[in-house]
């Protein structure tokens, strides 16, 4: 089968011929319909030997849609929402050690053994869906998409999950007449924008220093959008009342980003730091950081929550802007995305 495989650091990864997997045990066989890429597998392709605990080859694809062609002879006694052959699901990504606490109750993402096993996941690691079949270890992973088209399914796995988790965590903060800031409306931030204004009754306000991100912010459900400026934490106070801000979730992460998050947060505001733009805060008493602030480092998501997302996308309550490349193309979707022209989220489809 046709694959995808990072096969030395530092290099572009490369198409390549691998033996199609067969299940074992409890594993299952996804025949692949769409993957998404994202910036973390930019961060993969471009990490120094030794920065990731992965051991190469692998098969790149974290963010998988699919159908399930087979399943392993034990599969059949730990399937989950009855996933049986020819089910069309998506894949919880985040595998972990498979046998802690917090894998037992399907956070993969804060898996307990993290640090004693070789991978984050699929595609990160493990070999992943940017290929024309993905070897799932157990059906706990897959969540079933109905007849949802897969371009609009795998990026929920990782882009809507990894924001609905983010969501989550500051929903304390999210009650009636509250205000959140979204900073950074591309893959994942146009998801949480409607994730926010369909789970949330907060106001919501975006930023992003493209035109084209803020009329995706207008589309997906923002009350306003605006350019990244030195004065945007002013317009955005004088948009909620001289107010400031009661969460922020910034999907950028760099100072510049951070510097507006803390500058726009009221006292006993909430931050959800997502995008890994290498950005920092210093968090000392005295210093300049609202009272009462609260900050998260969430990480993708659980597999409740990924069925959740994919009830919402279900009931019409999410449309991911997303644009289908062939997977033959996958290097050209790449230099794309690296060199920010991607407009939401980026899928590969084999070919
Ligand atoms: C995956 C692996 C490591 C860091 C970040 C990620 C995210 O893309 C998962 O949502
Ligand atoms: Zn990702
Ligand atoms: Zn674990």
């Amino acid at each position: 089968m046709r694959a995808l495989r990072l096969t030395a650091w530092g290099e572009a990864p490369a198409p390549a011929e691998v033996e199609r997997p067969v299940p074992h045990g409890t594993e299952v066989l996804v025949r692949v319909e769409a993957a998404g890429l994202c910036r973390s597998d930019l961060h993969v392709i471009d990490s120094a030997p030794g920065a990731l605990p992965y051991r190469l080859p692998f098969t790149l694809g974290h963010e998988v849609a699919g159908q399930v062609t087979a399943l392993g002879p034990d599969a059949d006694g730990v399937v989950a929402d009855g996933v049986v052959v020819g089910e069309r699901v998506v894949v919880y990504g985040p595998w972990g050690c498979g046998s802690c606490a917090r894998c037992a109750a399907g956070s993969d993402n804060y898996c307990d053994r993290r640090d004693t096993v070789a991978w984050h996941g699929a595609g990160l690691g493990r070999d992943g869906g940017m290929a024309e079949y993905l070897l799932v270890p157990s059906a706990r992973h897959l969540v079933p998409i109905g007849d949802l088209p897969a371009g609009q399914a795998a990026p929920l796995s990782d882009a809507g999950l990894t924001s609905y988790h983010a969501v989550a965590g500051l929903r304390p903060a999210l009650g009636e007449g509250t205000t959140a800031v979204v900073i950074g409306v591309g893959g994942l931030g146009h998801l949480a924008v409607q994730i926010l204004r369909a789970t949330t009754e907060s106001r919501v306000l975006a930023v992003d220093v493209r035109e084209d991100a803020l009329a995706l912010a207008d589309r997906s459900g923002a009350d306003f959008s605006t350019l990244m400026r030195p004065d945007t934490a002013r317009a955005l106070r004088a948009r909620n009342g001289g107010v400031g801000a009661d969460a922020v979730l910034d999907f950028v992460g760099t100072a510049q980003t951070l510097e507006l998050a803390t500058g726009i947060l009221r006292p006993g505001g909430a931050l959800a730091l997502v995008g890994s733009g290498g950005g920092s805060l210093t968090v000392a008493k005295p210093g300049v950081l609202p009272p009462g602030f609260r900050l998260s480092l969430p990480f993708w998501g659980t597999r409740q929550e990924l069925a959740e997302v994919v009830a919402l996308a279900r009931s019409g309550a999410l449309r991911v802007e997303a644009e289908s490349f062939p997977l033959s193309a996958a290097q050209k979707a790449i230099d794309r995305l690296r060199r920010g022209g991607a407009r939401g989220r980026t899928v590969l489809v084999p070919d």
